[in-house]
Order: structure tokens, then C-alpha cells, then sequence
């Protein structure tokens, strides 16, 4: 076929790449392995254009790994538990699994229709029996070890999803899929011992030089160390002791009350008869309120008195004990001592229940006094108030004092973490069974490893009231006590579905592996992931987990590596203006005809310009564009556009650009087919051709290097795209026929991994019997890159007059001599004389004339 077709050209291909099984790939101890991975989608339905993005990002890095030689894994499969299968169950009456498994399919042949190099036969979704049925064995395993435990805890309750969440979350207080308020609840919830990798976690951070530092510094502030002391404090009339966690130990002597959370479990022992109908109330009303919302420093800060007094331990007086919303339970110690004049928090609390202010430290140059402050102090200064440690720096008052209490036996030294422990307990169906049973007489037992998998039932009833429909399933609910036989209860929560992705990158190593979670060779052989490509939404929450699941597995003594992403690259979104109609709000962008709603004629408005998302209608759907233009258009376009790391903006006229490019190329060989049939000589080294190969070789330079760990993949097009500008504008073609095929052939090869299907289409008609895969990655002849030219630019007084051509080892005294004898130049200088001759060495000659 003489025109450019890619609707034939992409299905030849992918039906070939099919048929050989081309990504196909397996352990090769004597092959260099390169593992590269894109966050796994979850099967909505439809891929969508962050897919495209995503996905076209890693496919060039794979295929460009792969021609140079490495042994590529490049897996795919689904995140595939998770409420909206269970929500399409409620509204529509479609089970949870074949809406899932239909998605499935759905977006499997619209990756195909890509023509993404992935190893198709490693492909798994996370509520495959065989998945899961891993997963169950993991958590035993951690059971055994303490790693995963149960406890009472107040949680994140969204009323409208009817299910817990994580504190990761709730977005503002808001539950981060419905937006509702999010309320407290107290459960029986599973966790996760996540906090006890707290220090391996954030200590590796400095290690992993191929991270995003943004990503990095949301982890360390996740993980959030703080350094401090634990102080007890005496309360009057009894032996009992309060702790608190300060970061601020040199403040203890302005420390004039006590905070205590809510929450805390001495808040009514504390409590006096005459104020527990206040206390009560109070506790109350901050139950009901968010934890996210309550500590933010906008919320107003309540409290009550509880009427009981504790003892500064340095200052011997009395401090009364509050409970305050803002202090939470799960923090430090959930007590906070209270240094109003140098905590923001702290000193509004005093102004609203007049409470004493003392201060103790007076920064430099100023004297703060509490009658005067109007905020609190929270930089540097020297110790005052204080007893022996008046004058003292702050800085050395915290050790000192800190020292001071751990002789006096009053307090140590502690470090404390933010970060929680991971809930992984869902009231919802649809998501891995926790393989554990409830017996009257034994307690809490962990099903025994033989009788795994604990099988998700398929005969359920989705009502949409609420609660797990696991909970109303006999069969399922029923089971006898493995230990002593008698009739017991099954746990009806499932997993997180941060867990299944926790550790498929693992499994994507030994999918088929029957006797375990993980293939140790296998495993040991891909891992860890060369390159991890995703969006920055999973800064925290799965980029956390996984790298806690890899410790964990390594614990377990399952796999060897210590983090499981060497490389991660986050990519942007993919956004487009927003259009709406006055009186039918946001329109798709098929409803809009010549800035018009095509409902009501009325003058359309163009919007902002943001993330594409079927709420505003700002969407372009993937098929429509592949249909149109072909997958290597597409593929082009989302790598062309932007940086990956940038947010790319769509535009019509880019796509255009594209096909016309791609257009382009294959003319350019077509035209020059038969030319190229002849006896093809040595490379010419003069004059054209010369120059011809000098950019060839300059251009397989830059995308070698603009793609390989810098994915500047739009220089790099741009690059090709200038070569193929070269070879049209090439003239001496006849002559030198080889010098041609060498630079067509290499623009087939430097663009096979953006657009895979054209150039392999390309190659063939070159007349190559290998595809483009094995033929491998070009490299570049360091002598075709000596520049045997230079163009220099003349500049008299600062405006260009000239310009002229030196050989490129030309010495100062010959480019000078070569600008003043240009004929223009000296036009400009007829009548002058010259003052001064800057020479700019292989650029620019100024000449200063007057
Ligand atoms: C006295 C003090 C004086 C504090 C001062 C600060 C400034 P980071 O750095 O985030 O770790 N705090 C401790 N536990 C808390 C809880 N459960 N809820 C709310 N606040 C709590 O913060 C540590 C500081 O946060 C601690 O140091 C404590 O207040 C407060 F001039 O103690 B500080
Ligand atoms: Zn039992």
C-alpha cells in the first residue's frame, strides 16, 4: 500500500506481536533484566486519557530497554477490588465480579488496540482466587508475628459509603469519594504494624536517589519523627501521673495548664462531681466532630475544665487539667502540656479561658511580657523563669532540662512518630476475605494455612442498607473452630484494597507460582521494579505500603530486596479547557458545534482548563481518537505534548501535527524505496552527505540519551523530527543512496518505541526480515559528529551583520580575521575604526567600532 493506513498497519502488528508472543519473558540469568511498571489501573470500565499517558510513558522506556538488549519485564493486570463494583451491584443488580470481569475484558482490548508491549501471560486481577488466596497466607504470617493485630479504635466512618476509612482518606474532614462529612465510630478493627518499620522507612528515603524529592519529603512528613522528651506530671490529691509528649522541654517552665484529649482514658477519673455534666457534654459534641477537622489551625479551639489540678514538676504549681478538642488521642501520648506563651494553640486556648501566661523565653533584642503579647513566641531566644537554666540558649536549654529530668526521674527522652498503624479492616463485600475465625471457646484463631483460600461467596445480597452483605451470609458466616470443632463464627471484613497492590509487582514476578506467595528465584531475579511510572496521587498511601509490604515480605524471609521501586517517575495529569451552556452547565465536547450547545443553540462559554473528568465533560475518550488517527498518533501525542512529569493539555491541532508527521515519515521512505535498491556504497563524507550523517548521528545521540533515565521524550521527537526535515531537504540523495538509508533507517529505529507499529511497517519495507526488536537500538558513530564547519555570527556594535563559515578548529586570530573580511561586515565598518574584536569561541565575533 502506497498511503499511510494505520488502521491496517497497527492490527498487522499487534496481531504479530500476538502471535509470537513478543514480550514474552523469562528468567534469563545471563541476560541484564530490566523491570518496568505502571501503576495498575482499576477496571472502571473504560480507559481513559491518563491511562493512554500513562501507559504510552512506559511503553517507551520498555521497548527502548528492550532494544538495547535488556530482558524486559512488562507486566499488566487489574486493581480489581473496591466499591464501585459494589456500588454497580446496589444500582444496577450486576454482581460485583462479572461487572468487574467484563471491565476486564473491555479495557484489555483497548490496551491491545495500543499495541503496548506487555507480557500478556503474567496478566492477573487482585480478586483472582489465586491472588488473593496469597494474600490470606501473608497475613497469617504477619499474625503470627504480631505484624497484624486487632484492637478497639475510635475510626473515620463515612455515613453514605457505610464503611470505614483510612485517615489517608478523608480529604478536609470529607469522606474522598462522596464528600460527605465523615463522623467517628468505635470498631473492632484489623491492623497493620506499619509503625514498626517507621524508622527503616523514613531511613531508606535517603537512599532512593531515583525518587521525586516531592515524593520523598510527603513520605518523611508522613512517617513525621519528632524528637522530644515524655514528662510525667503529679496530680494533686492522688499518685496517679499524667504523661505528655513535648517536642519543647525547654518551655517546661511556662507549661501553666494541661491539655488531654477527649479521648483519654483518665478524663473521667479526673473529672469532678461538679463539673461531669459539663465534661460530659463536651465529650460528646467532639466525638461527632473530624479528627482532620479538629486539629486544623482554623477550627476552633474548646475545652473544658475538669476540675482537677496537676503539678508542674520544675515550678511546683498548680496547672489546671483541660480536655481539648484540638489534642488528639492517637498522637504522643494524648496530653499535651500547655505552654501558652510560646504555642499558638496553646495561647489562644488561655485568651478564651483566661488561664495564666508565663514566659520563658525572651527572644534577642525584645522583651515579651504576657500582658502585652498578642501571639505566642515561636522562634529562638534565651531561657528566662526558668531556675538554674536562665540564660541559657533555648536550643542547649532542651538538652539540659531534658538531661535534668532524666536524672530527677521525672522524664526521658523519646522519640514519636506520626505515622499510624495501617487499618486494613472494610465492612464491604467485595474485596479479600481476612482469613480468621470466631469462636466462643478459643477466642480469636487464625484459619490454618491448609484451609486457604477463604473463598469470597458468590450468593450474596446487596441491599445497599449498609453493613457487609458478608455479615448476612450464612454459609459463609458459619464454619466450626479449627482448634476445638465447635460451631464458630467467620470474620466478615475484607481487606483494604491497598493490600492486593501492596505487592503485585511481586506476583507479576511468579504469577503462576502454586506453592506460595512468591517465587524466591523468580522474584529474586526481577526484583526490585527498574522503573515505576504512576501518578503523584499515590505519593503517600501506596508508594508507603508497598515499600512496608516489601520489608515485611523480606522479614518473612520470602524475598531478599529492601525496597521494591528503584526508579519512580510521576507523571501529570492530562487536562482540557471545560466548555458549559447557560442553560445546559458542562458539555462534552460532542455537544458543542461551532461554540454552540447543540440542545439549545445558545453561545457556549469556555471554562478553565483542568484535569479531564467526566464531571466537568472536559473527556476525550481514547477509542474515538485511535479510530480516528491510529494508536501511534495517539501514543505520539501524549508523549510529544508535554514532559512527562508536566501536565499535558489537549489540543486538536497536536494530534493533527502528528498524523501529518507520521504521514510524513512514511513518505519519506516510500519515495525513496527503489532509489535505496541500488548497490549501496560507502557512506559519503563530503559536502551534503556529510552534513546529512552529522545530524543523523547527532540525532541518535540526543534521543539515546533524552530518553534513557531523563524521559525528555519531546526533545527527542522534536529531534526525529528535524532528521526527517534533513533527509527531505537532502538533494544530493542520488548520489549518495546509502547515506539516505542510513538516516531513514535510523528515524524508523529512534521512533519504534514511541510508534511502534508504523515502524515496524517501515523496516519490513525496508526489507528486513527481523522485526524491529531484534534488530536493536541504533548507536551513534562519534567521528560522523565532528563538526568540520562552524557558523559564526558577526556582531557590529551589538547588531548582527554577518555571518560566516570557519573551519571548526579555526584559532581567535583566524575567526577574527575571517569577520572583518566578510563583505557585509565591512560595509558596516567602512569610515569607523574598529576599537576592540570580542571573539565568543565557535559562536560569536562582536566587533566595537566607532
Ligand atoms: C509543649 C510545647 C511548647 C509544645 C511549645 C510545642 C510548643 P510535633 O512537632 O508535631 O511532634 N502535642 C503533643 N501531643 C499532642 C496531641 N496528642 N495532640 C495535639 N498536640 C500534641 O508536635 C509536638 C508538640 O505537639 C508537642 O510539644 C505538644 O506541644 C503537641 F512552645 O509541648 B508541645
Ligand atoms: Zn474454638
Amino acid at each position: 500500500e502506497e498511503r499511510y493506513n494505520p488502521k491496517s498497519v497497527e492490527s498487522t502488528w499487534q496481531s504479530f506481536w500476538q502471535k509470537n508472543k513478543s514480550f514474552k519473558v523469562c528468567e534469563d540469568p545471563t541476560r541484564k533484566k530490566y523491570y518496568l511498571l505502571e501503576m495498575f489501573p482499576y477496571p472502571s470500565g473504560r480507559i481513559h486519557m491518563g491511562h493512554v499517558r500513562n501507559y504510552s510513558i512506559g511503553d517507551v522506556v520498555a521497548r527502548f530497554k528492550r532494544m538495547q538488549g535488556f530482558n524486559v519485564l512488562h507486566p499488566m493486570g487489574w486493581d480489581a477490588f473496591g466499591m464501585p463494583a459494589e456500588n454497580a451491584a446496589i444500582q444496577h443488580g450486576t454482581h460485583p465480579a462479572k461487572w468487574t470481569y467484563e471491565n476486564i475484558d473491555n479495557m484489555r482490548s483497548q490496551l491491545k488496540k495500543m499495541g503496548l508491549s506487555y507480557d500478556w501471560d503474567r496478566e492477573f486481577a487482585t480478586c483472582d482466587v489465586d491472588y488473593y488466596k496469597w494474600e490470606q497466607l501473608v497475613f497469617l504470617k504477619m499474625f503470627e508475628r504480631g505484624l497484624a493485630y486487632k484492637k478497639t479504635s475510635a475510626v473515620n466512618w463515612c455515613p453514605d459509603c457505610q464503611t470505614v476509612l483510612a485517615n489517608e482518606q478523608v480529604e478536609d474532614g470529607c469522606c474522598w469519594r462522596c464528600d460527605s462529612e465523615v463522623e467517628a465510630k468505635e470498631l473492632d478493627q484489623w491492623f497493620f504494624k506499619i509503625t514498626e518499620y517507621a524508622q527503616e522507612l523514613l531511613d531508606w528515603t535517603e537512599h532512593l536517589e531515583g525518587w521525586p524529592e516531592p515524593v520523598l519529603t510527603m513520605q518523611r512528613n508522613w512517617i513525621g519523627r519528632s524528637t522530644g522528651c515524655e514528662i510525667e506530671f503529679p496530680i494533686e490529691h492522688s499518685v496517679n501521673k499524667i504523661r505528655v509528649f513535648t517536642t519543647r522541654p525547654d518551655t517546661l517552665f511556662g507549661a501553666t495548664f494541661m491539655s488531654l484529649a477527649p479521648e483519654h482514658p483518665m478524663a473521667m477519673e479526673l473529672v469532678t462531681e461538679g463539673q461531669r455534666a459539663e465534661v460530659e457534654a463536651f465529650i460528646a459534641k467532639v466525638r461527632r466532630q473530624d479528627k482532620a477537622r479538629r486539629t486544623s489551625d482554623d477550627f476552633e479551639k474548646e475545652g473544658v475544665f475538669t476540675g482537677t489540678c496537676c503539678i508542674n514538676p520544675l515550678t511546683r504549681q498548680k496547672m489546671p487539667v483541660y480536655l481539648a478538642n484540638f489534642v488528639l488521642m492517637e498522637y504522643g501520648t494524648g496530653a499535651v502540656m500547655a505552654v501558652p506563651t510560646h504555642d499558638q494553640r496553646d495561647f489562644e486556648f488561655a485568651g478564651k479561658y483566661r488561664l495564666p501566661l508565663s514566659v520563658v523565653i525572651q527572644p534577642e533584642g525584645q522583651t515579651l511580657s504576657p500582658e502585652t503579647m498578642t501571639e505566642a513566641w515561636t522562634g529562638p531566644g534565651r531561657l528566662v523563669n526558668s531556675g538554674q537554666f536562665d540564660g541559657l540558649e533555648n536550643e542547649t536549654a532542651k538538652e539540659k532540662i531534658a538531661e535534668f529530668l532524666e536524672v530527677e526521674g521525672i522524664g526521658r527522652k523519646t522519640i514519636n512518630y506520626r505515622l499510624r498503624d495501617w487499618g486494613v479492616s472494610r465492612q464491604r463485600y467485595w474485596g479479600t476475605p481476612i482469613p480468621i475465625i470466631y469462636c466462643d471457646v478459643c477466642g480469636t484463631v487464625p484459619v490454618p494455612e491448609k484451609d486457604l483460600p477463604v473463598v469470597l461467596p458468590t450468593d450474596v445480597e446487596f441491599t445497599g442498607e449498609g453493613g457487609s452483605p458478608l455479615a448476612k451470609n450464612q454459609s459463609f458466616l458459619t464454619v466450626t473452630c479449627p482448634q476445638c470443632g465447635e460451631a464458630a463464627r467467620r470474620e466478615t471484613d475484607t481487606f483494604d484494597t491497598f493490600v492486593e497492590s501492596s505487592w503485585y509487582f511481586a506476583r507479576y514476578a511468579c504469577p503462576d507460582f502454586p506453592s506460595g506467595p512468591i517465587d524466591r528465584q523468580a522474584v529474586e531475579y526481577w526484583l526490585p521494579v527498574d522503573q515505576y511510572i504512576g501518578g503523584i496521587e499515590h505519593a503517600v498511601m501506596h508508594l508507603l505500603y508497598a515499600r512496608f509490604f516489601t520489608k515485611v515480605l523480606r522479614d518473612l524471609g520470602m524475598m531478599q530486596v529492601d525496597e521494591p521501586f528503584t526508579n519512580l517517575l510521576t507523571q501529570g495529569m492530562v487536562c482540557k479547557e471545560t466548555w458549559s451552556c447557560p442553560k445546559h452547565g458542562w458539555l462534552f465536547p460532542e455537544e458543542l458545534v461551532d461554540g454552540r450547545c447543540v440542545k439549545c443553540q445558545s453561545e457556549a462559554k469556555v471554562g478553565r482548563t483542568e484535569k479531564m473528568s467526566k464531571s466537568k465533560k472536559n473527556v476525550i475518550d481514547p477509542d474515538g481518537l485511535i479510530d480516528r488517527y491510529g494508536a501511534d498518533t495517539a501514543r505520539l501525542f501524549s508523549l510529544f505534548a508535554a514532559p512527562p512529569e508536566k501536565d499535558l493539555e489537549w489540543n486538536e491541532q497536536g494530534v493533527e501535527g502528528c498524523y501529518r508527521f507520521l504521514h510524513r515519515v512514511w513518505r519519506a521512505v516510500y519515495d525513496n524505496l527503489e532509489l535505496m535498491q541500488g548497490p549501496q556504497e560507502h557512506p559519503g563524507s563530503e559536502g551534503e552527505a556529510r552534513t546529512l550523517r552529522r545530524i543523523t548521528h547527532r540525532t541518535i545521540k540526543k534521543v539515546t540519551e533524552d530518553i534513557d533515565g531523563r524521559f525528555h521524550f519531546n526533545t527527542a521527537i522534536a529531534a526525529v523530527m528535524e532528521l526527517v526535515n534533513a533527509i527531505y531537504a537532502f538533494e544530493a540523495k542520488r548520489e549518495n543512496p546509502a547515506v539516505l538509508r542510513e538516516s531513514l533507517e535510523a528515524v524508523v529505529r529512534l521512533l519504534a518505541p514511541f510508534v511502534p507499529h508504523i515502524a515496524e511497517e517501515l523496516w519490513a519495507r525496508l526489507g528486513h526480515q527481523e522485526d524491529l526488536l531484534l534488530a536493536g537500538w541504533p548507536s551513534w558513530d562519534e567521528a560522523a559528529l565532528v563538526e568540520d564547519e562552524k557558523l559564526i555570527v558577526v556582531q557590529v556594535n551589538g547588531k548582527v551583520r554577518g555571518k560566516v563559515t570557519v573551519p571548526a578548529g579555526a584559532d581567535e586570530a583566524a575567526v577574527r580575521e575571517a569577520a572583518l573580511g566578510d563583505p557585509n561586515v565591512a560595509r558596516f565598518l567602512e569610515g569607523k575604526s574598529v576599537r576592540k574584536v570580542v571573539v565568543v569561541p565557535g559562536r560569536l565575533v562582536n566587533v566595537v567600532a566607532g
